[in-house]
């Protein structure tokens, strides 16, 4: 084998990971020795290398196979002894974390921009995750990003044959061996260990109606095997279940706005009564009921006081643990249990080294992310067959487990509120403003209520002792209700604000308000505080979840 050193002109300035890996549009990524040069710095970063396992794979988007052919040629130039990849070049986020794992890799390089939308003028992205099978820790993306700042050239072998993903088997590059495999069968086996699919399989093949948007990304062939396949639901009941380079020129993003055919069937009195959605890579969920929306910070409190339903979860849990912006439902559920309840910042990274402690066995992001300890991402189909298995075990409508769960533990009312692709200096001087503001609103009326915290959230890491600091800014209000703004890192045009909103009823309050309703109040003193009309210069959110 050959391998050449091929010099870079100049560094790239602009590969800083985000909340969530390197995310840029598919043409930056197609900038010559673009992707080369990030996988250069992470290769020389990662921990053991020369000899090492690496999984690798993608989403299916456009670029994902390119990018796995010239992520091979550069391990074989830098003495990986084995790759593993899957057939068509598609595993999902949280399958990926699972390989890693179980093959005891140094870890893995997963090709996706998750949510965002694909194809040539869509986005593409690389993250790198560690041999625990979660994202590298800070520490790592650091080292990644201050080593493209000062490459002066990469390593990757000559092409030889074009790799063939289309089936299982081995290939060669050079001394390197490709592991073909198909990229289903070990997650499938790992979900089969954690609930009992024979309750479940009834419930579906009984009068259950449910549909599963895979939203033509990396959940179709999971979802077909294991809903319509093992559970034997109906054929149909996976939607959108062939993944496209582009996904079928949507969004795959499942929320109310872009997974809005989905929430039609569910809302809209089609007689279904469960369905779900995953986005891109597969790590995040969307559920809903007949006539019911679950938001996912409810969600992961319903998981949590409803985990003994489930085999894997059958001995109860060591802790939780939420993302900042995250409502409190969790944190009620947990006092009740009597375990401990970590508050993070956003990104799940930070939930990597509680779970490796064993401090924790679920976590939760109000972004449509939930996981537990199985894995080390975020994992949408898990979170769909969690539900299905207290649906098996309770024989209940979705609504009315949200109504019996808030009448023990009260509501969190919630929203985020999403205003996307603002230019960048008005984002910037938004939240720059309200940052320099903070210490002078302690004490001040808010709402009809009065603000008793105003900070930028930072976190002291309770197993390592990092600190991470700068995570989003927090209104805490005297009764327990909060504003959180944040920027996003994920986004590739322009910036993308979010504000969080909270506010809890107790169980003996009004529980069946509209959120958009109940939060009202909040909504209009936060955009009067931080000028957000006026200085985004957009007439109400993107996105509203
Ligand atoms: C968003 C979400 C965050 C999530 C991240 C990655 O980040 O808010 O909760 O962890 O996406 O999700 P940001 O910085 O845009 O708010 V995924 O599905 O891309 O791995
Ligand atoms: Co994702």
């Amino acid at each position: 084998m050959s391998v050449q050193h091929v010099s870079l002109a100049q560094p790239f300035t602009d590969q800083k990971p985000g909340t969530s890996g390197l995310r840029k549009s598919s043409r930056q990524f197609e900038t010559p020795h673009y992707l080369e040069s990030f996988i250069e710095a992470a290769l020389q970063v990662i921990p053991g290398v020369a000899g090492g396992t690496l999984v690798v794979g993608g989403d299916g988007r456009y670029g994902n196979r390119r990018a796995i052919e010239v992520i091979c040629r550069m391990a074989a130039g830098h003495g990986i002894a084995r790759v593993v990849t899957t057939t068509g070049g598609i595993l999902s986020t949280p399958a990926a974390s699972h390989l890693i794992r179980s093959r005891q890799a140094i870890g893995g390089i997963i090709l996706s921009a998750s949510h965002n939308p694909g194809g040539p003028d869509g986005d593409f992205g690389v993250k790198v995750n560690g041999a625990n099978g979660g994202p590298a820790p800070e520490s790592i993306t650091d080292a990644i990003y201050a080593q493209t700042l000062q490459l002066e050239s990469y390593r990757i072998a000559n092409p030889s044959a074009p790799l063939d993903l289309n089936s299982p088997g081995e290939q060669r590059v050079g001394d390197l061996v490709v592991e073909v495999i198909d990229g289903v069968d070990d997650y499938v086996a790992l979900m089969q260990r954690l609930f009992d699919f024979d309750a479940i399989g009834e419930l579906l093949r009984s009068d259950f109606p449910m549909a599963f948007d895979a939203m033509h990304a990396v959940t179709g062939p999971y979802a077909t095997r294991i809903f319509e396949g093992l559970l034997g639901a109906p054929a149909g009941t996976v939607r959108n279940g062939i993944p496209l380079e582009d996904f079928g020129g949507g969004h795959p993003d499942p929320n109310l706005t872009y997974a809005h055919e989905l929430a039609a069937l569910l809302l809209g009195g089609e007689g279904y009564r469960f369905g779900a959605a995953c986005d891109g890579d597969g790590d995040r969920n969307m559920i809903l009921g007949q006539g019911c929306f679950v938001n996912p910070s409810d969600s992961l409190a319903v998981l949590t006081a409803n985990a003994t339903l489930a085999p894997g979860y059958a001995d109860g849990l060591a802790g939780v643990a939420r993302s900042m912006p995250t409502s409190a439902a969790a944190d009620v559920v947990a006092q009740a249990l009597g375990i401990p309840c970590f508050e993070t910042p956003t990104g799940w990274k930070f939930f990597g080294n509680l779970l490796d402690a064993g401090r924790i066995t679920l976590c939760g992001e109000e972004s449509f992310g939930t996981g537990s300890n199985h894995i080390r991402e975020k994992d949408g189909l898990w979170a769909v067959l969690f539900w299905l298995q207290i649906l098996a075990k309770r024989r209940e409508p979705v609504s009315r487990i949200m109504a019996e769960h808030w009448s023990r533990f009260g509501r969190h009312y919630y929203s985020r509120h999403d205003y996307e692709a603002i230019p960048s200096e008005a984002a910037h001087g938004l939240y720059n403003r309200m940052k320099e503001m903070l210490p002078s609103l302690v004490g001040q009326p808010f709402a009809g209520r009065s603000i008793a915290t105003a900070d930028d959230f930072a976190y002291t890491d309770p197993v390592d002792g990092s600190l991470t600091s700068g995570q989003g800014l927090r209104l805490l209000l005297d009764e327990g209700s909060r504003v959180v703004m944040r920027l996003s890192g994920t986004g590739t045009q322009g910036a993308t604000l979010r504000v969080y909103l909270e506010s809890y009823v107790p169980s003996s309050g009004d529980l069946q308000q509209d959120p958009q309703a109940a939060l009202g109040d909040l909504i209009n003193a936060i955009d009067v505080l931080a000028e957000i009309k006026q200085r985004t210069g957009m007439e109400r959110p993107t996105v509203i979840t």
